[in-house]
């Protein structure tokens, strides 16, 4: 029988019920039940009650009565985290706060080169929006088509063109968000400057809305890309990548858009479980880079400098074997093997995940000791380390041995705390671009230096004073939320 709720909660359901109506609530199990468990099955929360607001002023209401009845809140987009930052607590006492219906386009500006999107629109829909004004709006990841830019923006994602454009943080020029306590901060300006004061903006970027809820935000857009030109190479080892990509930084006057390195294993992976994905080269190689330069003009001469660069690569033994896409369909398809990594992993059975960061000239070195550590606790581990090597981040992946292995789970924590060792030695980061959500916020909190820790738990406790802002995520609660000792019906 499930279990009576607690007092505060029951009255908050009520409340919400009554402020939102039947079309702004889920109630029912069976629809409720997706947004209980996180993309990657890790965590089994339980909430009573998604609300799903459809503008600012609903969601400012919904949070009002959470907080005037201390009951925690937690913002959920698309529901892509690999952190479990968007499921509520296995305490079942969590509001579940969808912003899927907050999904309007509210304004773009091609002069002002911006646009102004809510947070549930999904990221495909927002590029596309950029697109119809000839406009580029360049965040982009594999979980485009069901990810919400709130979440993006929530999160501080990276993707696949950080190295040229800035992760999600860099593209935001403005905010709208709903503190815990119902106020609207209404930052949705479209300026490039602005130094009035504290950033309070750049706060609730990355916060993974443990401080408010980002509702609204006024995004950089770039002129469309012209000239794209996308080559998989086969290079002869992560240090060749890298002096590769100082090579084409340069040569092509920073025009590399894209820089991401592929071991063997990982492209074995794709072409083993993902359909129609094909080895783009004749032979095998033990690593591979798959890099796109572009242009915002007409620019033929593009294809020529990378040509001459990769020749001239070839001969320093740095890249092995090339081969450039001649078509739309040739580079969706070499994108559609790098972004099916994750999938074809998943298919490989358990793995466990580091989305770590160091300098990019230290990518091979962190590399080397780093396989070393993971694979002197689990010997027979597969190493499926790939990314965003452009940016010096890597998912430092380990795929469970052939046939599977009892141990290997078992030694997860070892691994874990194995790795991010090293990459603190190299003054590295352990989340680069996927955030701390529940997963990693033991680690933060072991990482992170103690001020720091106490300036995060100060800011937590100034803007959200009754905890009740995805309770647990991030920074571990440092008290129950209270819960108020009225509640008006
Ligand atoms: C990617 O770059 C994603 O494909 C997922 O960030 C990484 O599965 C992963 O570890
Ligand atoms: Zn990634």
């Amino acid at each position: 029988m499930a279990q009576a709720l607690p007092r505060n909660v029951e009255l908050a359901v009520e409340r919400i019920r009554r402020a939102l109506g039947t079309a702004g609530c889920i109630l029912d199990r069976d629809r409720i039940a997706p947004f209980e468990v996180d993309f990657r099955a890790l965590y089994h929360g339980a909430t009573p009650l998604v609300a799903c607001p459809a503008s600012t002023a609903e969601t400012a209401e919904v949070l009002a009565i959470c907080n005037d009845l201390g009951v925690g809140v937690v913002p959920h987009g698309g529901n892509t985290s690999y952190c479990g930052g968007a499921t509520p607590g296995e305490a079942g006492t969590d509001v579940v706060l969808s912003l899927a219906r907050l999904n309007r386009i509210r304004e773009v500006d091609p002069a002002n080169f911006s646009m102004i999107a809510e947070a549930g629109c999904i990221l495909a829909d927002v590029q596309s929006a950029a697109e119809r004004a000839d406009r580029f709006f360049p965040l982009s990841l594999g979980a485009e088509g069901s990810c919400q830019i709130g979440g993006n923006l929530s999160t501080n994602a990276g993707g696949l063109n950080a190295l040229r454009y800035g992760v999600a943080r860099e593209l935001v020029l403005g905010l709208e968000v709903v503190l815990a306590d119902g106020r609207v901060l209404d930052g949705l300006t479209s300026l490039r400057k602005d130094n009035t004061g504290y950033d309070l903006r750049d706060l609730f970027i990355g916060a993974e809305g443990t401080l408010g809820v980002i509702t609204a935000a006024s995004l950089k857009l770039f002129p469309r890309p012209r000239t794209i030109e996308t080559a998989f190479l086969a290079v002869r080892d992560p240090a060749a990548a890298v002096e590769l990509l100082a090579r084409l930084r340069a040569a092509t006057g920073d025009a590399v858009t894209s820089f991401e390195y592929l071991p063997r294993i990982a492209v074995e992976f794709t072409v083993r479980h993902i359909p129609g994905v094909a080895d783009p080269l004749d032979r095998p190689f033990e690593s591979y880079v798959l890099c796109e330069i572009s242009s915002a003009r007409e620019d033929p001469a593009l294809r020529s400098i990378l040509e001459a660069s990769l020749e001239e690569a070839m001969h320093a033994g740095l890249v092995l074997d090339a081969a450039i896409a001649e078509s739309i369909a040739q580079r969706n398809a070499l994108w559609r093997l790098r972004e099916s990594v994750p999938e074809a992993q998943r298919a490989e059975g358990a793995s466990i995940k580091h989305d770590v960061a160091v300098p990019v000239a230290a990518l091979p070195e962190f590399m080397r000791v780093a396989t070393a550590a993971v694979l002197a606790i689990v010997p027979n581990g597969r190493m499926v380390a790939y990314g965003h090597v452009g940016d010096g981040n890597l998912h430092f992946n380990v795929s469970e041995p052939v046939g599977g292995d009892a141990a290997f789970a078992a030694r997860s924590s070892d691994i874990q705390a194995a790795v991010h060792d090293i990459v603190r030695r190299f003054r590295g980061s352990i989340s680069a671009e996927h955030g701390i959500g529940r997963l990693k916020r033991e680690e933060l909190a072991r990482h992170e230096g103690p001020l720091a820790l106490e300036l995060m738990h100060s800011i937590k406790r100034a803007l959200d004073p009754k905890g009740i802002m995805n309770p647990g995520k991030v920074l571990a609660p440092e008290a129950a939320p209270q819960s108020s000792k009225e509640s008006r019906p």
